[in-house]
């Protein structure tokens, strides 16, 4: 029997039954959408950053917290985290958080899209508690999004994963720094495919994520349809100690929009994943993903860590 035939890729992740979790009807205050959100477990709970756009069609993001990571959540009362006027990249607000423990600095790191008329950057901010958070500004010059820290260091240099516009390209790159303010050595790392289901982009999912086979890379690619682009998701795996090292692509999508709430919000076709969480259950390690649908709410969807690596390795 091959296994590669006979597993459905798209049965890898699971989605919750609930879906979707947090939209904009559960919000404490006034929104138009909630999605795209970070995650990390903090405090043995699961903590989102969601973003919310409000109806003048900016976004802030918000945290939202859950023992279990899909019922019961407690959202702030307010905007966690806005635009500030001293950072003019974040006139246009604040999208699309990726969170790391970032080992080396004992504190959060939130790469998130500031947006302005300047168009999409990478800025960095660090936090402790979800409650004060120290901006960094801008790390990368535009167009560019899609971002995230790896948790720890390779030798003595930090390391990004995000998605410039190089020559008209949307390519996933891959950069180093010393210091997290100077980067350099620059390159590509995951190339869009013509003809493919990633076919018109990619861009980084949710922060890497460290396994026992190298470094889990969740990303969504996109195609162009008559009516509209079509965001899905793909898997990679990079080495362990030289993340420039691709050990593996998968050729088809694992996840794509099929729910009524992925064809129904601001922009139908999308899962959009940005935030993931490794469970402990009964032993088993699970892959947890919060992702947005169609632009309006938040979804989350469960695989088991092992199974999906051994996909990853033999298909
Ligand atoms: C991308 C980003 C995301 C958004 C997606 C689908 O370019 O801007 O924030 O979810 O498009 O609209």
């Amino acid at each position: 029997m091959n296994f590669c035939l006979n597993n459905n890729p798209t049965e890898i992740f699971e989605r919750y039954e609930g879906n979707p979790i947090l939209d904009a009807d559960e919000w404490t205050y006034v929104v138009n959408s909630v999605f795209n959100p970070g995650a990390a477990k903090v405090d043995g709970e699961t903590l989102l950053l969601c973003r919310v756009e409000d109806c003048r069609g900016f976004s802030h993001l918000t945290v939202a917290r859950s023992k279990d990571g899909k019922t019961d959540w407690k959202i702030d009362q307010n905007p966690t985290l806005s635009r500030s006027e001293e950072f003019h990249e974040e006139q246009w607000g604040l999208e699309d958080p990726r969170i790391v423990w970032l080992e080396p600095r004992e504190k959060y790191a939130i790469t998130y899209t500031s947006f302005s008329p300047a168009g999409p950057q990478v800025s960095l901010a660090f936090t402790e508690d979800f409650e004060t958070f120290d901006k960094r500004g801008v790390m990368l010059s535009p167009e560019d999004k899609d971002a995230s820290l790896f948790p720890r260091k390779f030798g003595e240099r930090y390391v990004l994963i995000h998605r410039p516009i190089v020559r008209g390209e949307q390519h996933i790159w891959i950069s180093f720094s010393p210091d997290l303010v100077h980067w350099g050595e620059h390159e590509i790392l995951l190339t869009r495919r013509s003809g493919w289901w990633d076919d018109a982009k990619v861009g980084l999912g949710p922060q890497p994520i460290e396994t026992k086979e190298g470094w889990l890379i969740i990303y969504h690619g996109v195609r162009e349809t008559a009516s509209g682009s079509l965001y899905r998701v793909g898997l990679a795996l990079l080495d362990h100690e030289d993340p420039t090292k691709m050990i593996k692509r998968v050729d088809p999508w694992v996840m794509g929009p099929r729910k009524d709430y992925e064809y129904r919000g601001d922009v139908p076709g999308v899962v959009f994943p940005t935030g993931a969480i490794i469970e402990e259950e009964e032993g088993n390690k699970k892959l947890r993903i919060y992702y947005g649908a169609a632009d309006s709410s938040v979804g989350v969807a469960t695989a088991d860590l092992d199974d999906l690596l051994h996909y990853l390795l033999a298909c």
